[in-house]
């Protein structure tokens, strides 16, 4: 089977992380909702969640465009037995549901959701990359992933993040 490919109707399902960003409009709401939302997804439920976290805008390596305001960061852990491809296009619905603009690379947004593993596949195709090929350089990946699978992250690699800022925000507050 090709990674990620077409799986059996009986396939176990696979661990997918996500990681879900948002920095326009009332970012820890969209956050929340992208999380329950997840949740709802076909063949696919919520095995774990990170914290919420607020990070400062990483500038863009693609363009070095403004990122505009905070962002909130989390990552989730979802067991699904979507495709990769499936769960992608899953997750471009979302975004779009979320009112996702793309008037340029990186631009702030309402809802972004990134595919960082899918089991152990490695994708490289036109649409998708897998592992995420940015994830190992973000502070706002990295924390809220080692948060809910700590043998992922080794501590060299949160090291080499840690002059970027992140705040875990306490569960409820405001
Ligand atoms: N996403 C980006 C670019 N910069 N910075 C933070 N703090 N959080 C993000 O999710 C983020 C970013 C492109 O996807
Ligand atoms: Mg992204
Ligand atoms: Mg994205």
């Amino acid at each position: 089977m090709p990674a990620g490919g077409p799986r059996s109707d009986d396939a176990p399902p696979v661990t997918a992380y996500v990681a879900i960003g948002a920095n326009l409009g009332d970012a820890q709401v969209a956050v929340q909702q992208a999380m329950q939302a997840l949740g709802q997804l076909p063949l696919s439920r919520v095995a774990r969640r990170s914290s919420l976290y607020r990070t400062a805008p990483l500038v863009s390596n693609l363009t070095g465009a403004e990122t505009g305001p905070d962002y909130i960061n989390a990552v989730v852990a979802l067991e699904t037995a979507l495709t990769a491809p499936e769960l992608l296009q899953q997750l471009q619905a979302l975004e779009q549901a979320a009112g996702r603009e793309r008037p340029y690379p990186d631009a702030p947004r309402t809802l972004d959701l990134d595919l960082l593993l899918y089991g152990q596949a490695r994708i490289d195709s036109p649409r998708l990359t897998v592992p995420h090929p940015r994830m190992g350089q973000r502070a706002f990946v990295l924390v809220p992933l080692a948060e809910i699978a700590p043998a992922l992250v080794s501590a060299a690699q949160l090291d080499a993040v840690a002059d970027q800022a992140v705040t875990r925000l306490e569960p409820g507050a405001p």
